[in-house]
């Protein structure tokens, strides 16, 4: 056995997520319409949201005590749909265009071509409405094809909340349906924000989304960088008529759960999430929300350059899944440092990789070994050429 091996850890066959099983193999296929790697496979059914101990479980009960305080109890909770779900519901039934680049196998894990990991938990709104639900919270694992830094990761969580209001709820504010919709919206998540956080730096940015129409961002100082934490918006008509409701308006929103639990816990990276390393998990629990996180690991980063002439399939993500595919978690940061184009039209690339444990010292061997392995693989699977 090559001393590579001991890098790949054992891939469990099947998992099983709501009481449906799911086989490896009808996930990660030998498939030209298939772009999952194991990486992922052993990610599913983790259902960190579902944990009442863990960071991300801690904060979905206590956006739930929010709603249940504030409306009533009138807020429907779903947190185990499958997050296999048709390329329909992901991105038709909310109105996707169809060269949108979400739908590239750049950005989206597709399982075959008519079947993804869903991008977003936006995925059940439509279904959700078609089954009659005027008020619920949906929260769940979504996956992407991404960069790789301290706020992205391929798989996370999120929590979509979709309100439905009837004519009633605006006629006597004497505001336009959209407008009243568009106000309460804003107010209920900034009594969210209020919840969590006490008091917090926060911004509005107006966005666009192809479901909602207006669109906003909402942005949170963290690190003395703004970090969005959520998309939301009033929700296209067509989605409420295809849904049989003619007559009425709603909001939705999505909000990002790590990024909302690192800004609520002081957490600095969002590969913690899933450490098993005690140092981390047993400095939460359940229904705490006043604990900041005391990093437990400041061991130093390492440094790797790499610079290779692109070619057109060259893209960032497909780099940073090989980087993920190697490295793993012990991959903190890939990053574009030096771009330019020759006289003769060639476009050369830097990426700076960023390897570091958020839970112990690297050796310099097992670094060269990662790095030497990238730099290969750069070669024959992005077939680039490395200067
Ligand atoms: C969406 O996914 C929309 N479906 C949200 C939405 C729902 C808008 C309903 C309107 C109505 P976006 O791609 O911006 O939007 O992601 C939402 C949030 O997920 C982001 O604000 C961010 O907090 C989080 N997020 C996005 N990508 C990542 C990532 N790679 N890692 C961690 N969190 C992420
Ligand atoms: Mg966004």
């Amino acid at each position: 056995k090559s001393r590579r091996q001991k890098w790949r850890q054992p891939v469990a066959s099947a998992v099983e997520i709501g009481g449906v099983k799911i086989a490896r193999e009808d996930v990660v296929k030998d498939d030209p319409t298939n772009n999952v790697p194991d990486s992922i496979f052993t990610k599913l059914g983790m259902q960190l949201h579902m944990r009442d101990q863990h960071p991300l479980g801690i904060i979905k009960n206590a956006i739930y005590d929010y709603f249940d305080t504030n409306y009533d109890n009138k807020f429907e909770k779903f947190d185990n749909l499958c997050p296999l779900v048709s390329t329909k519901a992901n991105f038709d039934d909310v109105l996707v265009p169809a060269d949108h680049v979400s739908r590239s196998y750049n950005d989206t894990y597709y399982i075959d071509s008519q079947t993804v990991l869903r991008c977003h938990t936006s995925a059940h709104q439509a279904e959700l409405l078609r089954n009659g639900h005027t008020h619920f919270l949906v929260t769940g694992d979504v996956y992407r094809r991404d960069s790789i830094d301290a706020t992205h990761y391929p798989v996370f969580h999120q929590m979509e909340g979709v309100r439905v209001f009837s004519p009633a709820d605006w006629e006597a504010s004497g505001l336009d349906p959209t407008t009243y919709a568009a106000e309460d919206l804003k107010k209920c998540l900034e009594g969210l924000a209020k919840h969590l956080f006490g008091s917090v730096e926060m911004r509005w940015i107006d966005t666009y989304f192809p479901f909602t129409n207006p669109s906003f961002e909402l942005e949170i100082y963290f690190q003395d960088e703004w970090l969005e934490v959520l998309g939301c918006g009033v929700t296209e008509q067509e989605i409420l008529k295809r849904s049989g409701k003619t007559d009425n308006v709603a909001w939705a929103f999505g909000l990002g759960l790590e990024r909302l639990a690192m800004v609520l816990f002081g957490i600095p990276d969002i590969r913690l999430f899933w450490s098993s390393d005690e140092r981390f998990t047993s400095q939460f629990s359940k229904g705490q929300l006043g604990i900041k996180f005391k990093p437990f690991s400041k061991y130093p980063p390492c440094y790797k350059d790499i610079s290779f002439w692109i070619n057109e399939s060259f893209t960032e993500n497909n780099l940073c899944e090989l980087v993920r595919g190697i490295a793993g978690d012990l991959a903190e940061e890939v990053k574009l440092i030096d771009n330019f184009t020759n006289k003769k039209g060639m476009t050369s690339h830097c990426y700076r990789i960023a390897y570091r444990s958020m839970e112990r010292s690297l050796t310099d061997e097992e670094i060269n070994e990662l790095q030497w392995k990238v730099r290969d693989q750069i070669q024959s699977k992005l077939k680039v050429d490395v200067r």
